[in-house]
């Protein structure tokens, strides 16, 4: 292979295993079932959790829409014309388009159609909004520090602040569940949901992330996630995300915004 075919985070080596660029197992099948033009496009790339979260809120609400794949580090102008910062997932919706996972899964919300992801009263939805900011400003930079981290002692420190943030969300929940509110997957569970996903499949392998203490609230949520439909319907096989973190996991140079906004200190993009 030439090394012009090779991606930037490779470094001119074609033994580094590097992102997918196709979805596989049964987010391949529901691809094949979202090819057809609509109005409605999500622009998304296979390994992204962030766009997961999207894919999975469609899902849930049965909304039609066309999943477009793009290879988001050689960013398609289609892409661009949606989000100039080119960073996926990206909705376009008739001759309007917008970004940012969050604020995308309040747009569906606020569509009205298919099932409601968050709850009626102001109080119940400000809950499930609060928690989502504590997994986008704990969870979420947490797991990419411990998995960007070199040195083992610091990896120690990280895992325990990982714990410690996935602790205090266990805690917020319904003591029940297995969701987040109960009975039922709703918004915060899908903000979390494809991070749970890659605990397992990235950070296990990778770091040694431990399964869930049996019968613990947490290993209830856990599997919940894992076994439900619309998560499953967006989960590729387990070697897709091994793969495509292995530049994550050895903090390789020029592997995402994401990547280097961690290296940096800064928040997330
Ligand atoms: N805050 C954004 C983050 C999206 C994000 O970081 N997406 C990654 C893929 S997982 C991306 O587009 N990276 C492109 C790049 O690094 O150039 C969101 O919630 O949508």
């Amino acid at each position: 292979m030439a090394s012009d075919d090779l991606d930037a985070n490779q470094g001119g080596n074609k033994d580094k295993k590097t992102y997918h660029k196709k979805a596989t197992g049964d987010a391949l099948e529901t691809v094949k079932k979202h090819s057809k033009d609509d109005d409605l496009k999500l622009f998304g790339s296979c390994f992204c959790p962030f766009v997961q979260r999207v894919w999975i809120s469609l899902e849930v609400k049965q909304i039609p829409y066309q999943y477009i794949e793009v290879d988001v580090y050689r960013k398609p102008q289609s892409l661009l014309e949606v989000n100039p910062r080119g960073l996926v997932p990206a909705l376009r919706h008739g001759d309007w388009g917008c970004y940012e996972s969050t604020v995308l899964m309040e747009y569906l919300e606020d569509l009205n159609a298919g099932m409601p992801l968050l709850p009626k009263h102001p109080q119940a939805r400000a809950h499930c909004r609060l928690w989502s900011d504590h997994i986008n400003r704990h969870i979420i930079p947490g797991f990419y520090r411990f998995l960007q981290e070199q040195d083992q002692s610091k990896q120690v420190q990280y895992a325990e602040e990982l714990k410690t943030e996935i602790s205090k969300l266990v805690d917020a929940a319904d003591p029940h569940g297995p969701f987040f509110l109960g009975q039922n997957m709703s918004f915060t569970d899908i903000q979390l949901a494809p991070w749970i996903i890659r605990l397992n499949r990235v950070l296990k392998p990778y770091r040694g992330w431990p399964e869930p203490e049996p019968d613990t609230r947490w290993a209830k949520w856990v599997k919940a996630v894992e076994e439900n439909e619309y998560v499953r319907a967006t989960t590729s096989t387990d070697e897709l995300y091994l793969d495509s973190y292995e530049r994550y996991a050895e903090n390789r140079p020029n592997t995402s915004v994401l990547a280097s906004a961690v290296n940096g200190g800064r928040g997330l993009p």
